[in-house]
């Protein structure tokens, strides 16, 4: 497909964090940074046509450049809706990983045996279905639900984006999935709401009532009203983590695509941590046991 869009970023894309603080939370040994993104380089991995953004470079090396200077010492680096279907980005980074990076893709149902062996090879753990409508177009779930059945016998995991008044819209179409589901920020939980709100309820209701369903506890900047240091944000995940300690999983999110309000400094979202998980019995299975188990097992 022809690209009509100079891969240059949007005006109003706001960059990553030039020098994020040491964070004072020590990580524990072994943590994984288990939601985060790569840019292109656009150059060498120029970002798909049909992408709802295009932001700045940030390829493999600052990521990992990141992982080290935080203390993580593993990354899920998860496909991002810039780069489409496309994922030789993501491909590339877990290959130059020395093995301390799994993948998380985006595939379409014409997807061969071949390609996925290939991919899992390199790393691969799991496929991504998007319902942010800002992100991307609209897939069929037939088309989902194919592709999970593809899926399922390498033995991957389906992660699934969505926002929190879409849930009741997808339960049914959750249930149906035949793997391990991660759903990216908790749903996506209005934080002016309260947790005791009808539409938190009903997420926590999901994961107490399907033990396949897992929870990032990740974007406290994308879901804060308030800001740094995202005290609004901690309830929620704090519910989910001490509810679900067996599947829960952290991410920085870096290089945090569509930020408007600011820019957070990724130290100040690791000294979160201790805040959502306050217990080092917490801590590892957040940090360490979870993410292993669900992508290096
Ligand atoms: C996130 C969130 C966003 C973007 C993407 O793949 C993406 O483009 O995931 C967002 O804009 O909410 O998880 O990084």
């Amino acid at each position: 497909m022809a690209d009509d869009k100079p891969q240059i970023m949007d005006p109003d894309w706001l960059v990553f964090h030039p020098n994020p603080k040491k964070p004072d939370f020590q990580l524990p040994a072994g943590a994984v940074d288990a939601h985060c993104h790569v840019f292109g380089p656009a150059a060498e991995f120029p970002f798909a046509p049909e992408r709802k953004y295009t932001p700045c470079d940030a390829g493999k090396d600052k990521l990992f450049a990141l992982r080290d200077y935080l203390g993580f010492e593993r990354n899920v680096i998860v496909q991002a809706t810039c780069h489409g279907k496309d994922n030789r980005a993501l491909v590339d980074a877990l290959r130059h990983s020395d093995g301390k990076a799994r993948g998380v893709a985006s595939v379409g149902s014409d997807i061969s045996e071949a390609e996925l062996a290939d991919m899992h090879e390199a790393g691969v753990r799991g496929v991504r279905f998007n319902f942010v409508k800002r992100l991307v177009d609209a897939t069929p779930k037939e088309v989902f639900l194919s592709i999970a059945e593809k899926i399922a016998p390498l033995g991957w995991h389906i992660v699934v984006y969505f926002e929190a008044q879409d849930l009741a819209e997808l339960e049914p179409f959750l249930a149906q999935l035949p793997t391990t589901i991660v759903v990216d920020h908790m749903g996506r939980p209005d934080v002016t709401k309260g947790i005791d709100h009808p539409d938190f309820q009903r997420f926590l209701d999901l994961m107490a009532g399907n033990e396949r369903i897992w929870s990032k506890v990740t974007c406290p900047e994308r879901l804060s009203k308030q800001g740094p240091p995202y005290s609004d944000v901690v309830p929620y995940a704090k519910a989910v983590v001490e509810a679900f300690p067996d599947r829960v999983l952290w991410g920085t999110d870096w290089p945090h695509p569509n930020m408007k309000s600011h820019m957070p400094d990724d130290g100040a979202l690791v000294d979160f941590i201790p805040l959502i998980a306050p217990t080092p019995d917490l801590q590892l299975k957040l940090l360490v046991d979870n993410p292993n188990r669900l992508y290096w097992a």
